[in-house]
Parts: C-alpha cells; structure tokens; sequence
C-alpha cells in the first residue's frame, strides 16, 4: 500500500514541544522502518504553519485546515492517510478532508475529548476534539474547515475510556454514540461487536479510526502524562482493530498524543509499530 503520513508535531500552538515531538519520533525510532519491512510505500507531508500562532484555537484549526486538504489529496491519489499528530484535534480536519457521508468515526481514547467549552472544568482544547466532530461546539470554526460536516451521534464509537469527565460522560451518553469503557470492554468482549454493528446499521460505511495512543495500558505502554493502568491491553487494542476491520473499510487513521518523555524504552514505538501492521495488513 502507499502511505502518505501526514506529519503535525504541533501540541495545541507549540510546535515540536510533548506530544509534538510524536510524530517524528514514533516514525523515526520504528514505525516508518516497519511499514517499510511490509511492503508499504512510505511518504511524508508535513503541516507547517505558516507565521506565530497567538492562541490555542488558531493552532486547533489551522492544524485541521491543514490536515483536511492533504489527507483529500492523498485520498484522491490513491495513497492511504496515516495522521501522526501531536493533538487529538487534527481528527478534526481527517473528518473533513474524508467528508461525512456514510462515515463512521471509531475513537480509541483513555479520555472522552468530548468536552464542549460548557462540561469542561479546565479549558483543555485539546478534550473537545470528538465533539467538534460531533458538531457540539466550536461550529462556525468547524464549518470553515474545507470539508467539514458534522458526524452523526449514530456513527461514533467511543472505546476505552476510563478518565472522563462527568459532565462530559453524561453528554457522550446522552448523544446515542456507542461507548465502551475500558472496563466495561475487559467485562464484555461481546460489547464492540455490537456496538459496530449499531454503526453499521445506521449506515455506516467506511471509518475514520482514531487512535490516541493513551488508550493503551500506561505501564504496557506508556504514551504520555495522562495514562492509566486501568486503560487497554496492546492485544486488546489489536484484537479491536481486526474487529474494526472485518466489518468496514479504515479509510484514514490518526495516530495521536504521545510525547516521547514518558516512553524511554520505546515500548510504545513497538506497540504502534504492532498496531499500524493490524491497521494496514492486507486481510
Ligand atoms: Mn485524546
């Protein structure tokens, strides 16, 4: 397969600073070596703002704009979008850049980023990501995204969390997206496979796959500052993605939010080296 990684080492308006030194390090440390060793053609686009960015939410959307035009690019050029991103909010601009229709949108995130500016208790831009999408916030900057259209409630899934909000859990819980907890996944493995099927007949065709790396199990894989022991296995995580796979077509995958700091091992590098390969295998 041909890749185009789409590079954003931005964290909110710091460029090359926590979890914006992601990218480069996932892809330069084993990831790009990996998808090499299986046959994948890799390229690498890379967003660079243009001038000083002055506030959070300049950094969110023009990350998004950014994002937006270059994974349509490569979808219209036959190459698969693989967004290495420093922030969850560049999710906002692979939605766009993939466009609405018949979408499904799979978030694999120990938080909820499902804050809106009214159930956020901290201000944290970077937690409301999946409810931009939502079309729950930020709208009119959201709709300046070339692309951008809000998801339906119906064709979200939300696995892993474990550090929600409570406001932010009620609204994700009131909308009739899918949520699976980490918990409530290691209680029920029967639970994803229902809840894709629930996308699948409300006429979801294809999926955006959102992978924040702090879903997976800080002490397996430690991703960033905000982990948890009680968040999902690597295994666990790869045996999601196969059941994502068998179902619907990963149109785009957004890798997110790890900051090389807190991974002196690299045990994390390995584990999305795993992943990417569930990710991109040829079935
Ligand atoms: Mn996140």
């Amino acid at each position: 397969m041909q890749i185009e990684a789409i590079v954003s080492s931005y964290a909110l308006s710091r460029h090359h600073f926590g979890t914006g030194n992601g990218p480069d390090h996932l892809l330069n440390n084993g990831v790009r070596d990996d998808l090499e060793a299986q046959g994948h053609a890799v390229t690498v686009d890379e967003v660079v703002l243009p001038g000083e960015l002055d506030t959070d939410v300049e950094a969110v959307f023009g990350v998004a704009n950014a994002v937006a035009e270059r994974v349509r690019k490569a979808v219209r050029n036959g190459l698969f979008p693989l967004v290495f991103a420093g922030n969850c909010n560049s999710a906002i601009g692979a939605v766009a850049g993939l466009g609405a229709e018949n979408l499904g949108v799979i978030w694999l995130d120990s938080h909820g980023d499902f804050n809106t500016p009214d159930t956020t208790a901290t201000g944290f831009l970077d937690g409301m990501g999946l409810a931009v999408i939502a079309g729950r916030c930020w709208g009119n900057m959201a709709k300046q995204v070339p692309g951008f259209a809000p998801v339906p409630e119906s064709h979200i899934a939300h696995i892993g969390g474990n550090q929600f909000d409570a406001d932010e859990e009620k609204l994700l819980r009131s909308t009739g997206a899918q949520v699976i907890t980490a918990t409530e996944y290691g209680e029920n493995r029967s639970m994803p496979d229902r809840a894709l099927a629930a996308l699948s007949d409300a006429g979801v065709r294809h999926v955006y796959l959102h992978l924040d790396l702090d879903v997976l199990n800080a002490e397996e894989a430690p991703a960033n500052h905000y982990g948890s022991e009680e968040a999902l296995s690597v295994a666990s995580v790869e045996t999601l993605i196969r059941a994502v796979r068998e179902r619907f077509a990963i149109t785009a995958c957004g890798i997110t939010s790890y900051n090389p700091d807190c991974d002196p091992e690299n045990r994390t590098v390995r584990a999305t080296a795993r992943l990417t390969r569930a990710i991109l295998s040829t079935l």
